[in-house]
């Protein structure tokens, strides 16, 4: 019997998009990241971090953004469920839509596929009208395509977000 070693198991594609506009921005960023390592997700990329300014609703702090992609070998709603483990040990309390959180970790993508329902929208809904999230996928998957059979660069150059999007610096050395 040869015994198959893990890297032949299917590994599904994942975009992440990770904020953050309460407390230690980038620690929070950086603990996230640790985390879903640690929740059996392989990181492939990190993008830089940049400072946004808040979409929807503005009053509120700056974020920090960041976007991953990542390999994962279970399926999307374990990931759902250790993202939600994540961030409520991150201190994440849910007052309303789109309040000030201490960390916030969205599937962008899995693979291509698509779900539909009360508790997971996969793609996530609002990415097209987003720059926190196309400008630093952008800076390390520009070819990247979504189902829609648009890429990235395409996407975000048909994109109306008019919101600030500035890089600041990379990760990595820190993790
Ligand atoms: N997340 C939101 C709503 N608005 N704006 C910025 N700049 N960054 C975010 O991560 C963000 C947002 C809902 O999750
Ligand atoms: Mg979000
Ligand atoms: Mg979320």
């Amino acid at each position: 019997m040869i015994k198959l070693n893990s890297r032949s198991k299917k590994l599904n594609v994942v975009v992440l998009s990770l904020g953050s506009n309460i407390g230690n921005r980038q620690e929070n960023l950086r603990k996230a990241i640790i985390g879903l390592n640690s929740a059996g997700l392989e990181i492939l990329k990190i993008s830089s971090i940049y400072e946004t300014e808040p979409v929807g609703f503005k009053d509120q702090d700056n974020f920090y953004n960041i976007i991953l992609t990542t390999e994962y070998s279970k399926e999307p709603y374990k990931l759902l469920s250790e993202i939600h483990k994540i961030e409520t040990e991150l201190g994440r309390v849910r007052e309303f839509k789109n309040s000030p959180r201490t960390i916030d970790i969205d599937i962008v993508t899995f693979n291509d596929q698509k779900i539909d329902n009360e508790s997971l929208i996969i793609p996530h809904k609002e990415y097209m009208n987003r720059k926190f999230v196309l400008i630093p996928l952008a800076e390390i998957e520009p070819d990247f395509m979504f189902r829609d059979n648009r890429t990235v660069r395409e996407t975000l150059d048909e994109c109306k977000d008019n919101t600030l999007v500035k890089k600041l610096f990379r990760l990595d050395d820190e993790i």
